[in-house]
């Protein structure tokens, strides 16, 4: 079977036309690289991800939650096997490596250990996770999810803007909402041996450093919190000032208290608002029912899970003294979660073996790795971001970066197939 790579075009060239054909794969009218879950350019764009996977030799199915998945047959096909992947959706005027690096940097991997005449123990499943990215449903890593049998009804039930549902989202996609409960996820002897994502930082460390490659020691945890304020509705024009309940400002003290908040964790503490949405479209009326969209995150676990009660009782207390009621509604997207030392000595071996500099990094962004550290011994590897931009049309990673994280990705899934799991280690 001829590899991916041919005489004149070896990994950084194969690299560097997949991800620009990929990325022409992004809703018109949208700006940056905007390919979102469940949108017509994604549903297009999966049709392209899999012939990818096909021709680096891999068998392929996309299974009952829509992840594509890729394999690549070991000597044991029964022995748990190592997994690797991250996703290609995008945010709403993303960039063009958010994800993808890991998907095509498995592919990539892939053609390595056959240049290199590796096969290993194990199979190996190059995955790309259906909808990753956070949506107006509210739930991040929706393919990552089902396989950890971490879905739930009531994840189903949840509204976008428009009142629709997940699961009519998935049916609209082509997925059976009631395969997403059980069938989708990998219990028992369908457990991973380790799980290893190539990603781009997002962050601006490894490019401040010079260092070639950061080693992921925990990944932030995020409270995700949608806030209610309720005034009274009045005419903008003839309400006097000191007797209004506005909605509006009540909320914009929230949003205030909500930075502050961020602002004081011990580390790597991120708070954001990103929606407030004024029930009335009237443009003169004191606003009545406003809406909050936010998310709080550290990798600091125990200072995470205070945040809920000092910002309910911060929020309250402004809202109050503009006589509004404030209601809040949280949900957990996940848990902080450690990598697994295990996987990570074996990141920093193979960095070292190949030379590469390397340094131990918290994630602030969260992955499809958190769902599946549920289920197997979780690593991931990350490569530079130029200025440290993501989540933006300038988000950049150079080529030969990229290739050196696919060199590390290899060398230490050979590493991860034969090495034995102790115990399970902590991860949650
Ligand atoms: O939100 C995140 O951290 C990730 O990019 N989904
Ligand atoms: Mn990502
Ligand atoms: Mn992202």
């Amino acid at each position: 079977m001829p590899g991916l790579y041919t005489a004149d075009a070896g990994a950084t060239e194969w690299l560097d036309s997949a991800l620009t054909d990929l990325a022409e794969f992004r809703s018109t009218g949208r700006p940056g690289w905007t390919r979102e879950v469940f949108s017509e350019s994604y549903r297009e764009s999966r049709h392209w991800v899999a012939d990818k996977m096909r021709a680096a030799g891999l068998q392929v199915h996309v299974d009952d939650a829509g992840n594509i998945i890729g394999r690549l047959p070991g000597r044991n096909p029964a022995a748990p096997p190592l997994v690797t992947g991250s996703h290609t959706d995008t945010v709403d005027g993303g960039g063009r490596f958010d994800g993808v690096v890991g998907v095509l940097g498995g592919l990539a991997a892939v053609e390595t250990l056959r240049e290199s005449g590796t096969v290993l123990g194990r199979d190996l499943l190059v995955v790309d996770f259906l909808g990753e990215e956070s949506n107006p449903f509210g739930l991040s890593c929706l393919g990552s999810r089902a396989l950890a049998g971490e879905l739930t009804p009531r994840d189903l039930a949840r509204t976008d803007y428009s009142d629709r549902t997940l699961a009519s989202a998935f049916e609209d996609f082509g997925l059976d909402p009631s395969d997403l409960l059980g069938r989708a996820a990998w219990t028992g002897t369908r457990r991973p041996h380790a799980y290893l994502e190539l990603h781009v930082e997002q962050g601006p460390v490894l490019e401040a450093r010079g260092t070639e490659i950061g080693i992921v020691t925990a990944i932030t945890g995020i409270e995700r919190l949608v806030a209610s304020f309720t005034g009274t509705p009045d005419h903008a024009g003839t309400r006097p000032m000191d007797d209004r309940r506005d909605a509006m400002v009540a909320a914009a003290e929230a949003v205030l208290a909500i930075r502050a908040e961020g602002c004081g964790a011990p580390e790597h503490g991120v708070a954001t608002v990103t929606r407030l949405e004024n029930a009335s479209s009237s443009p003169n009326v004191v606003p009545s029912l406003v809406r909050l969209h936010g998310e709080v995150r550290s990798v600091d676990e125990s200072w995470l899970t205070g945040t809920r009660r000092r910002l309910a009782e911060e929020i309250a207390a402004r809202a109050g003294q503009h006589g509004v009621e404030a209601d809040l509604s949280w949900t957990t997207d996940n848990a902080v979660v450690r990598s697994a030392p295990g996987v990570q000595d074996l990141a920093a071996a193979a960095c070292d073996a190949a030379g590469v500099s390397w340094l131990p990094v918290p994630s602030g962004a969260t992955h499809d790795a958190v769902h599946m550290a549920a289920l197997a011994p979780m690593g991931m590897i990350f490569v530079p971001s130029a200025n440290g931009k993501s989540h933006c049309p300038e988000e950049f990673t150079a080529t030969g970066q990229i290739a050196t994280g696919v060199r590390v990705l290899a060398d230490t899934l050979i590493r991860l197939d034969t090495h034995h799991f102790p115990h399970p280690p902590r991860t949650h």
